[in-house]
């Protein structure tokens, strides 16, 4: 499998693991069991510390852990100015964050104040943005970037409100970026990944209804794992999905077809 991926030696940029559970943390994982370089951002001070617990718990070597905050610019710069000279070539980024504030998720859409739809889009969709434009120059040989969004781009979905809209231009994003990044031979993808209970997914009301839904109404009968996102992920960084680009792809056990 390794070999099929050919991702082994491959320096790849982690950004996005809160704790155990996060969506990047199965990716980074799976990203090391092939024999991937894996370098981590965080923002957090406390998500640094979990992720050297969680390296050490797994038992690999702890290589490159950065940090950037995606609210801004400077340091979005200096993170992949230090990972650009420690590394050289970057070959994939895995964006996986997201952020609003939790009042935008529990009052109707209609409420969302100016600066909550603003920040939502910033953090969560811009950042894709800002992020490929620094990961550019270092991904001289070509490359993979995979960031993460979710049903409510394309769906209402109650109480996912301004995370639908900031999802929805990630995914238009993923589109204008695949297109000016393509001649280099940099793909831009999205996953689509169906609900999964991780520390984003905390404190959502409605989350254990979501997951029921999808049992009795998914093509698979089923909810997904954060393995299962993992393994379409490395797909889409390594070889298998080379001719792939601006694409999102559903890993959500058929869930989005239905009507
Ligand atoms: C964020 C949050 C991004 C929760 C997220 C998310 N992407 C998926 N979820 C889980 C979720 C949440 C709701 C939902 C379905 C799934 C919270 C913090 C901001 C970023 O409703 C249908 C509300």
């Amino acid at each position: 499998m390794g070999d099929f991926l050919k991702l082994k030696d491959k320096n790849i940029v982690v950004m996005g693991v809160a704790n155990e559970r996060s969506l990047a943390w199965g990716v980074a994982k799976s990203l090391i069991e092939v024999g991937a370089n894996v370098v981590f951002t965080y923002r957090k001070e406390r998500s640094m510390a979990k992720l050297e617990k969680l390296l050490a718990t797994e038992g690999y070597d702890s290589k490159m852990i950065v940090q950037c905050d995606v609210n801004e610019d400077e340091s979005i710069h200096s993170a992949f100015t230090q990972i650009g000279k420690e590394l050289g070539t970057i070959h994939g980024v895995v964006h996986s964050l997201a952020f609003a504030h939790a009042d935008d998720l529990k009052n109707d859409f209609i409420e969302t104040s100016r600066s909550g739809y603003a920040f939502a889009q910033d953090t969560s969709a811009y950042s894709l943005v800002a992020t490929a434009k620094e990961a550019r120059p270092y991904m001289t040989d070509g490359g993979s970037i995979v960031t993460m969004s979710y049903l409510g781009a394309e769906r209402v979905l109650d109480g996912y409100n301004v995370m639908g809209v900031a999802k929805a231009a990630l995914e238009a994003s993923v589109k204008y970026l695949a297109n000016d990044l393509g001649k280099e031979s940099i793909r831009v993808n999205a996953i689509s990944a169906g609900a999964i209970r991780t520390l984003s997914a905390k404190g959502v009301p409605s989350f254990n209804s979501i997951l029921s839904l999808v049992e009795e109404k998914a093509p698979l009968k089923r909810n997904v794992t954060q393995e299962e996102v993992a393994d379409m992920t490395l797909v889409m960084l390594g070889a298998p999905s080379r001719a792939v680009t601006g694409e999102i792809v559903y890993v959500d056990g058929g869930y989005n077809i239905m009507g």
